[in-house]
């Protein structure tokens, strides 16, 4: 409204002035106008009185004359009216003839323009013009009418002209004011719109685009010019940022300056296991511990576990809190305790008999219970609660892991609407075929759309989730920004392959391949010369032992010469035990082996050693290091961690990494040899290349998987999901501060 008015009043000056300005010379039109009118009148009364006036005249009656010129003076508009028989006699004439005019200087008003007479009583118009008369000379007729009713005239026309301009100038305004406010309110719009990112990542907790059609090509314009900005700064990052622990710590406290940091995960960073009257603390061999840690000791966050070991409880504040490193304490671990029934249902049960083969498809049937998903739901809402009471404010950044948590992004938005919940799926994501078996599948979807980014190892994982919600869910899908909006909330479906740390832990690479090779062949009763394969996995079904295990039978089949001279050591850590599906795995992997083995072992050490325990992560990286080959055969697997370790323990550059394509770490390292483990014919050969493969050639395709692996660490990894938090929170308060500026 104040802009409007702003507006309008100089507009209305403007109007009113040039009205002002063009009523004169309105006025001297109509005049000219009148003046004209006048003249012809004048004639036209001549003519009239030509004849009467000469009869008159020629009667020499005088006193008639002047009778008749005072009764035709009584229109109102002839003022007076005079006869001039000559220049040098007295004019014949009414009253009202003014003085100024006399016979002897009638000439002065002949001329065409000088008609008017300026008087008291307002201006006249004087007309001379010749009659015929009793003399030899014509005579002259006087006319002289009354111009004031033009002065009147002149004045309503000049009023008339005013008011029609501020007419004008109400309407102009007014159509320019509405016009104005159109266009002002979808500029404001358009360049809201543009701050909150639309099209880039929308504006959290809208769906709505810009609408404004004429904006468009410039919305569209600068969008591709943030892109253009956007990626051409992470090209610079990912060029210049050598990521390691330390510049994961620095980009954090720079970007997250202050920032409430939690993680949320089912297994925590430290177990405390009693071992008598001692309490042992435990750390779990995993990748994804080694990549948050960095993150929890830069933020002091808290991370949110199951609390598991025999002597968590004994350790915890009134909190159950704990603070960890135990040596050095730098952030807390908060506790999340749960019933027998509770782990059944939620861990064993929904998660690892329901989600875990729903997402493989390695071929073993999912398993839902209701009683399972009841558990499900309850334990993804405890946590829900652990988030919400160890939130320090009102926006934490939530780092939620894996398939245990598909309902809690969305608890969590729900209890903390500014938080960004950044969800990251370890296991691969089925086709919306696959998925839709899943009873509770929509509730799945709607947990995980809580998140403000949703993270998955590989493109193709990310393109079968938006596919999933496009198929079963009323959401906005834009498959150009690769973002789903459900319900107004905006989730960003991102690729974030996880790797591993590198360099690696100097501890469990600081024996030297020589000794791990002849160490290890000594262990298990192995000539020196002896080739060996190396397999480390948990026992799974997914992993594709079993298939392993026939390609290896069929090389001995195929190129029966490597009998008793090759022998492969699978390394297996019982997991999930209690899972019926998996005793079932474990107990098939036992027999194989053994029956293989019965096949081939009279010539020479048996062709597979299976070690079903876990082992110390030196000594997974001492079998990595004495190997001459790792097979990974997974029959789909998120990413594979294991193939990156084989590659990092190899700082000799030799050994020959085979590798399941169903795997995401395939995407990443060509350089491998790329298998079907269903296919065991292939992976006999892929086996027998290794064995035989020149050094020259395993360092060439060594080198190269390093580099890579080097490059794309795990810090890498957790540091892109927090960066782009960060410029999604930098852009959420720049919306914010603009919705407040503009009310
Ligand atoms: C999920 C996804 C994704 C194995 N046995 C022992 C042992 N391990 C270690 C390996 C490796 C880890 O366990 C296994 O990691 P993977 O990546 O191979 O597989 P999952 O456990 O299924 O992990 C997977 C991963 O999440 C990360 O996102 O890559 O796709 O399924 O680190 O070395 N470690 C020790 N003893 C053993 O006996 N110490």
């Amino acid at each position: 409204m104040r802009l409007s008015l702003r507006f309008v009043l100089p507009l209305m000056l403007v109007l009113a002035a040039i009205a002002y300005a063009v009523a004169p010379m309105v006025d001297r039109l109509t005049l000219t106008w009148f003046v004209r009118d006048l003249d012809s009148r004048a004639s036209l009364v001549a003519n009239t009185v030509q004849e009467p006036l000469q009869e008159l005249l020629t009667a020499g009656r005088r006193v008639k004359i002047l009778e008749f010129f005072n009764r035709i003076t009584r229109d109102e508009r002839l003022f007076a009216v005079g006869y001039c028989a000559a220049p040098t006699a007295k004019a014949l004439a009414t009253r009202s003839l003014p003085p100024e005019i006399q016979c002897a200087e009638l000439a002065r008003w002949e001329g065409p323009n000088n008609h008017l007479l300026p008087s008291n009583q307002g201006p006249l118009h004087v007309t001379v013009l010749p009659i015929a008369g009793e003399a030899a000379s014509p005579g002259r007729l006087v006319l002289v009418q009354d111009m004031s009713f033009i002065t009147r005239r002149s004045e309503e026309t000049k009023r008339y002209v005013f008011y029609l301009f501020m007419g004008l100038a109400a309407v102009v305004s007014l159509i320019t004011v509405v016009v104005a406010q159109l266009s002002w309110r979808g500029w404001v719009a358009g360049m809201r719109s543009l701050l909150r990112g639309e099209g880039l990542l929308r504006r959290p907790g809208s769906s709505a685009a810009p609408t404004l059609p004429g904006f468009k090509p410039i919305a569209r314009d600068l969008q591709r010019l943030i892109r253009d900005l956007e990626s051409d700064a992470h090209a610079r990052d990912e060029a210049q940022i050598a990521w390691s622990p330390e510049s994961l710590r620095a980009i954090l406290r720079s970007e997250l300056r202050g920032e409430d940091v939690l993680v949320v995960s089912n297994r925590e960073p430290y177990i405390h296991q009693r071992r008598g009257d001692r309490i042992e603390v435990q750390r779990p061999a995993s990748g994804v511990v080694t990549a948050l840690e960095p993150i929890m000791r830069a933020c002091s966050g808290t991370w949110i576990a199951h609390g598991s070991g025999s002597a968590d409880r004994e350790v915890v504040d009134r909190h159950d809190r704990v603070a960890v490193p135990p040596e050095n304490p730098a952030y807390n671990i908060r506790r999340v305790w749960l019933t027998p029934e509770e782990e059944a249902g939620y861990y064993f049960g929904f998660a690892n008999e329901g989600l875990w083969p729903l997402c493989h498809i390695a071929h073993v049937r999912p398993t839902f219970r209701s009683g399972d998903w009841a558990y499900y739901v309850a334990v993804n809402r405890k946590f829900a609660r652990a988030v919400v009471d160890e939130s320090k404010t009102k926006d934490p950044i939530v780092l939620v892991q894996d398939y245990h948590f598909a309902l809690l992004p969305n608890m969590i938005h729900e209890e903390l609407p500014n938080a960004t919940v950044i969800t990251f799926w370890h296991i691969p994501w089925p086709n919306p075929e696959s998925f839709a078996i899943c009873p509770w599948r929509d509730e799945v979807l709607e947990g995980m759309l809580g998140s403000s980014i949703l993270g998955f190892h590989t493109q193709s994982h990310c393109n079968n989730f938006v596919d999933t919600v496009d198929r079963f869910l009323e959401a906005r899908v834009d498959r150009a920004a690769f973002t789903v909006s459900l319900g107004g909330k905006l989730t960003a479906v991102r690729r974030y392959p996880i790797s591993i740390a590198w360099p690696p832990n100097p501890e469990i690479v600081q024996t030297s391949v020589a000794d791990c090779r002849s160490s290890m062949r000594q262990l298990n009763d192995l000539p020196p010369d002896h080739k060996v394969g190396v397999g480390v996995d948990r026992l799974d079904y997914t992993k594709g032992i079993l298939e392993r295990f026939s390609a290896i039978e069929r090389l001995l089949e195929l190129k029966p010469e490597w009998v008793g001279r090759f022998s492969f050591i699978q390394v297996a850590a019982p997991t999930r035990t209690g899972i019926e599906e998996y005793e079932h795995h474990e107990a098939q992997v036992r027999a194989m082996a053994t029956r293989i083995n019965a096949r081939y072992t009279r010539r020479g050490p048996p062709p597979i050693l299976l070690k079903i325990e876990h082992h110390d992560p030196r000594e997974v990286y001492e079998y990595f290091r004495a190997a001459d080959l790792c097979f990974v055969s997974s029959l789909h697997d998120g990413m594979n961690l294991v193939a990156k370790e084989f590659v990092a323990a190899r700082d000799d550059e030799r050994g020959v990494l085979i590798l399941s394509q169903f795997t995401g770490a395939a995407r990443e390292l060509p350089e491998a040899l790329i298998v079907n483990p269903y296919d065991a014919d292939q992976c006999a050969a892929a086996l027998h290349l290794a064995l035989t493969m020149p050094a020259e050639q395993q360092r060439d395709r060594m080198r190269l998987m390093r580099g890579l692996v080097a490059e794309y660490n795990v810090f890498r990894w957790a540091g892109r999901m927090l960066l782009d938090a960060a410029a999604m929170r930098r852009r959420s308060r720049l919306i914010e501060k603009t919705a407040r500026t503009d009310t």
